[in-house]
């Protein structure tokens, strides 16, 4: 390790840059950071050169592209990666937002990014993808899923990232940190596609072992923490299902309709029987008894009040000559 050791990285570089012509000669030496005497040297980010961005397949159904920026190449790149541990101060994130729409709910599977390896051939050995809220300043906050160690699939840096754990999130404004895990030595270096456009808030970066020496060793904003970067935004898209909503609970039963009997003493027959009615009750039996009060009712049962299954029958004794 050592001096010699990153002086062989960059060698590796320059060979490649030879072939690639003038235009990735000026990229080479505006992006280094490399640090004489820590070992590996690597660097903060660099201009992509010569890239074909395949376009990307669309995702089998049921699963559907929740969002998409993954256009716009800026043909410039950061680093974002999780390297070994003898180079754990040089671990960084790089971050860009999105927005699930007012009223749905997304389930996260995938993520496509476009991405270039440099100071070696690769392949990373996984990537991890980091999900944050969103905090007052446009940058992320608390984080809300992890999914580590991911499988993924593609070639040349680009990567199609099967998420180890699904995220599932609600409406609101988030943000997701895309990292290759890979050791510098062998594989070198993985660097993730700026954009030049930028959608939402501008692409978020941040170091926190300081191996960089650019300060942000909390989030901060990418172009501010490097300057010499280019391309506000980073290229990615997400995958994934949008959940039918839960099934809206049953209606609750019709209320129980009773017959509550009404106090019907003293009133005509007919009003006795309308009222009876009234109450979801029904008249019973009606016998007559002598007295001066003809016509009316002079007795009832059950009495008032009782609460008795619907079409109860109410027995009266009506008055006669
Ligand atoms: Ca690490
Ligand atoms: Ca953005």
């Amino acid at each position: 390790m050592g001096r010699s050791k990153s002086r062989l990285a960059w060698l590796g570089a320059w060979s490649a840059v030879l072939l690639l012509a003038a235009m990735f000669l000026g990229a080479s030496g505006s992006a280094s950071a490399a640090k004489p005497g820590r070992a590996p040297a690597a660097s903060l980010g660099a201009k992509s050169g010569i890239t074909i961005h395949a376009a990307l397949a669309r995702p089998a159904a049921p699963t559907v592209v929740l969002y998409d920026q993954y256009n716009n190449q800026a043909n410039f790149d950061v680093t974002s990666q999780d390297f070994e541990p003898s180079n754990d101060p040089l671990d960084s994130f790089a971050a860009d937002d999105f927005v699930v729409p007012g009223g749905q709910t997304w389930t996260i599977q995938q993520v496509d990014v476009d991405g270039e390896y440099n100071s070696g051939a690769g392949p990373a050995a996984s990537f991890h993808a980091h999900f944050y809220a969103n905090v007052g300043a446009e940058l992320p906050g608390a984080l809300i899923g992890d999914a580590l160690a991911s499988s993924y699939t593609g070639s040349n840096g680009d990567a199609s990232i099967t998420l180890s754990t699904p995220v599932t999130l609600g409406a609101g404004t988030y943000w997701v940190s895309v990292q290759a895990r890979q050791d510098f030595t062998p594989f070198g270096q993985w660097l993730w596609q700026n954009r030049s456009v930028q959608s939402n808030a501008s692409a978020a970066w941040q170091n926190p072992g300081g191996g960089f020496d650019v300060g942000c060793t909390t989030w901060g904003r990418k172009l501010t923490c490097i300057p010499s970067q280019v391309g506000p935004d980073q290229t990615f898209r997400l995958s994934g299902i949008i959940p039918p909503p839960p099934p809206s609970p049953p209606s609750p039963p019709p209320p129980v309709i009773r017959c509550v009997v009404p106090r019907v003493i003293g009133l005509r027959l007919r009003q006795a029987r309308t009222r009876i009615r009234a109450r979801h009750c029904s008249v019973g039996r009606i016998r007559r008894a002598r007295s001066r009060r003809v016509g009316r009712v002079l007795a009832q049962s059950p009495r008032p009040g009782r609460r008795l299954a619907r079409g109860s029958r109410v027995n009266l004794v009506v008055g006669r000559r």
